[in-house]
């Protein structure tokens, strides 16, 4: 059986860990592609050589011509600048949005059969012009935050707690912001619901509460502190597990920015919900019944969303079609 391919669009930080990542996985071959010459191709060849030590099988190839992703049955797309400290990520708009028409263009011309994941920001707004200039069918592109952003939370949670990560579900909906939705209610210890563990006393309910604003405050966290770059490691490792869902035919059940053509009572932009990825890409998009309160902050961070498509749609008016 011949090895999946899987090509990586921005061969920076989040680029390169999810090349290393991939081939640890031995999830397929790798392309890393990038316009900064040199990186690409640098990065395949290091990770190309730890792969001798880590007994892994899979060839890497830096590019600069997208003619290299052709075939990708994967893509995984960083490309554009990441956030500086002081910088929301919409200041972001601007500068990602002529680089997703790049990036969709090189798509459509040559990989217009590949699942697609899209991790720059500002995500929701992003994806949504990708799937535009990519003209890819709504069920092969998604964005990548829920599964980065329930991971902080479940973090959070298991320091909390003292208990294993592995034990720790947690559900974050919503836009890929500061105003995103972190269900308590939905969110677990083995099955139990955290408003239980508050009631039994594990945490208190003011604890709980800076738990989710650290949560949506998560990205800005690493952000200061790296003071150069934002988050990369837990980035990359949960778009791998969106991919290998997707080239596994896993069905495992993760919060994505899918495209809502309904659910939610939305129509026609992306934000994050909960959906199954298998080999058909976005199979199912899975409507949870919402408190009034949960529905509430859930259309709150809908309505931030819809703010950066009308001025994605103002910034470049072909987007609007
Ligand atoms: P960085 O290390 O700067 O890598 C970005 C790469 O994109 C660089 O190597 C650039 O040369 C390259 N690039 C720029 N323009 C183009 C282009 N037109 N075509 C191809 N490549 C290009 O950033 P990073 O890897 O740290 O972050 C990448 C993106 O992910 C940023 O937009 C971040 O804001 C975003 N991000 C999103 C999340 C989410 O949870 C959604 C988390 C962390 C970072």
């Amino acid at each position: 059986m011949a090895r999946k391919k899987i090509a990586l669009i921005g061969s920076g930080q989040i680029g390169g860990t999810l090349a290393h990542l991939a081939g640890l996985k031995e999830l397929g071959d790798v392309v890393l592609f990038d316009i900064a010459e040199g990186i690409p191709q640098g990065k395949a060849l290091d990770i190309a050589e730890s792969a001798p030590v880590d007994g892994f099988d899979a060839a890497f190839k830096g590019a600069n011509s997208y003619a290299d992703i052709a075939g990708a049955d994967v893509i995984i797309v960083t490309a554009g600048v990441p956030r500086k400290p002081g910088m929301s990520r919409d200041d972001l708009l601007g500068i990602n949005l002529k680089v997703m028409e790049s990036v969709g263009q090189g798509i459509r011309e040559n990989a217009p059969d590949a699942f697609v994941i899209c991790i720059t920001n500002p995500l929701d707004a992003a994806v949504w012009a990708l799937q535009k200039a990519s003209g890819l069918p709504a069920n092969k592109i998604v964005g990548m935050a829920g599964v980065l952003d329930s991971a902080r939370f479940r973090h959070f949670l298991a320091d909390e707690f003292k208990v294993s990560v592995k034990d720790v579900t947690a559900f974050v909906l919503g836009g890929h912001g500061d105003d995103m939705v972190p269900l308590t209610r939905y969110s677990t210890v083995a099955g139990v619901p955290l408003p239980d563990l508050v009631n039994i006393g594990w945490t208190t309910q003011e604890r709980l509460d800076a738990i989710v604003e650290r949560t949506r405050k998560g990205g800005g966290e690493i952000v200061n502190l790296l003071k150069t770059g934002s988050a990369f490691y837990a980035p990359a490792a949960s778009a791998i597990a969106m991919a290998e869902s997707y080239l596994k035919d896993q069905k495992r059940v993760l919060p994505a920015a899918a495209y809502l053509s309904g659910q939610y009572g939305e129509n026609g932009l992306f934000v994050g919900v909960p959906v199954v990825i298998g080999e058909n890409g976005v199979e199912r998009i899975i409507e949870i019944a919402l408190s009034a309160d949960e529905k509430a902050a859930f259309d709150k961070s809908v309505q931030s969303v819809k703010g950066l498509i009308e001025a994605s749609k103002t910034i470049n008016p072909a987007l609007a079609g």
